[in-house]
């Protein structure tokens, strides 16, 4: 096989790729066996294995179209932006992420580190596991890759040139209709809504109007702030964890955007792990979710402020008073987009398993709950200055619906 034109590849075919073109990764007498163990909405994922020496590498390719639905018709460039980012986030974040090998143009796939001595974080914490070093690193990895490529830091048209190098239109647009549109507006899209509480989600989500005004304000935010080059799509299932290690992969989505939304996203991720674990009533993994979630909320502000006062020498952003308007600002759209997040996944057409996986009544408390305190996340996003604000947020929500009358 020649890989000089591309097609989409079945395990024997990545098997063979891999032996013709990245033998250099492998032990002279290699013998390959392949498995595809991708579970995401969009691409492939291959785990090529040297039965001889067992070492093993991932083959992230992208289809035409996502693994979801058909519906979604996608450029396979995607995989470059993947490939050139993880390489500035090691720049940014050494340790953060996983090593990158190779990037095929034409087969758009790139080569990476296997990554099986980590599990998804997702999965882990619906295992009630918990991991001390999270709040720490997803703090260092956010403050990074944020702040250090945002025009505070970057000169002015070295940050340009990042951002046409990286925009991301078809990406964007799935962010800006499944999580900005679609969520808060009940025709013409493809949401998919607890039977249990359908009548809810009208009466509480879909019939505010103040809510369907907060967050189409929050959308331009999302496509018209350029602030800093994002993960954008940063929840527990783009989170590769061991208990002395964190991994962030799967940064296709990928642009200049609010620095918020990253923060967000792994706020309310956190939050569906509460969620998950109260269902369960795990109170010990419950207050180490709450714990994490305040700590990595404060370790960002802290961190923020003084890589903020180490790197920033442009002149405007050094006037008095700038960095903590800055600051307030990020604070205040990763609330925003901590609700959002919460809606979009129980409501949207993308859900998260810490939720699908409950039945019944327990489901339908777990889905209020998100979905209460996410509303006073959006309509009263200026509020949110440290962890125990977002804390207090879910922990009234949870007061509201109290358990007896749901189970
Ligand atoms: C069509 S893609 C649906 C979702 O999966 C990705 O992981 C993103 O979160 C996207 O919104
Ligand atoms: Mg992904």
């Amino acid at each position: 096989m020649k890989f000089d034109t591309y097609f989409t590849m079945n395990e024997s075919e990545a098997a063979t790729y891999a032996s013709e073109k990245l033998a250099y990764l492998f032990a002279d007498d290699f013998s390959l066996s392949c498995k595809e163990i991708g579970d995401g909405n969009l691409n492939y994922i291959f785990k090529v294995t040297d039965k001889r020496s067992n070492h093993s590498i991932i083959i992230k390719q992208s289809g035409p179209v996502a693994r979801i639905s058909d519906e979604f018709k996608l450029s396979p460039d995607r995989n470059r932006i993947e490939y050139e980012i993880l390489k500035l986030q090691q720049q940014f974040a050494p340790g953060l992420v996983p090593k990158v090998y190779a990037y095929d143009p034409i087969m758009h796939c790139t080569v990476m580190d296997d990554l099986s001595d980590h599990q998804i974080m997702r999965r882990a914490l619906m295992e009630f596991q918990t991991f001390p070093k999270f709040a720490q690193d997803i703090s260092d990895f956010m403050v990074n890759t944020l702040l250090l490529t945002s025009d505070v830091v970057l000169e002015h048209k070295q940050k340009k040139d990042l951002v046409r190098n990286f925009i991301n239109p078809q990406l964007c647009e799935i962010t800006e209709d499944l999580v900005y549109t679609e969520p808060f507006n009940d025709n013409k899209n493809r949401n998919d809504v607890f039977e249990l509480n359908r009548s809810w989600v009208s009466e509480h989500i879909y019939d505010s109007l103040p809510l369907r005004l907060e967050t189409a304000k929050l959308k331009f935010e999302f496509m018209n702030h350029a602030q800093s080059l994002i993960h954008g799509d940063l929840h527990t299932g783009s989170i590769f964890v061991r208990q002395d290690s964190t991994k962030v992969i799967d940064p296709e989505f990928a642009f200049f955007g609010p620095i918020g939304y990253d923060v967000g996203n792994v706020i309310a991720n956190l939050i569906f792990s509460w969620a998950h674990s109260d269902a369960h009533q795990q109170s010990d993994h419950k207050r180490w979710v709450e714990e994490t979630l305040v700590a990595t909320v404060d370790l960002f502000i802290t961190k923020f402020s003084s890589v903020w006062d180490q790197k920033v020498t442009e002149v405007s952003a050094l006037t008095p008073g700038f960095k903590e308007y800055y600051l307030s600002q990020v604070m205040s759209d990763s609330a925003g987009v901590t609700g959002l997040e919460l809606c979009r996944r129980i409501i949207g057409l993308a859900h998260v398993k810490d939720i699908t996986s409950l039945t019944g009544n327990i489901r339908l408390r777990a889905e209020r709950i998100c979905l209460t305190a996410a509303k006073e996340f959006i309509l009263e996003r200026g509020k949110y200055c440290c962890g125990l604000d977002f804390l207090q947020t879910f922990k009234k929500a949870e007061a509201a619906f109290a358990r007896e009358d749901y189970v």
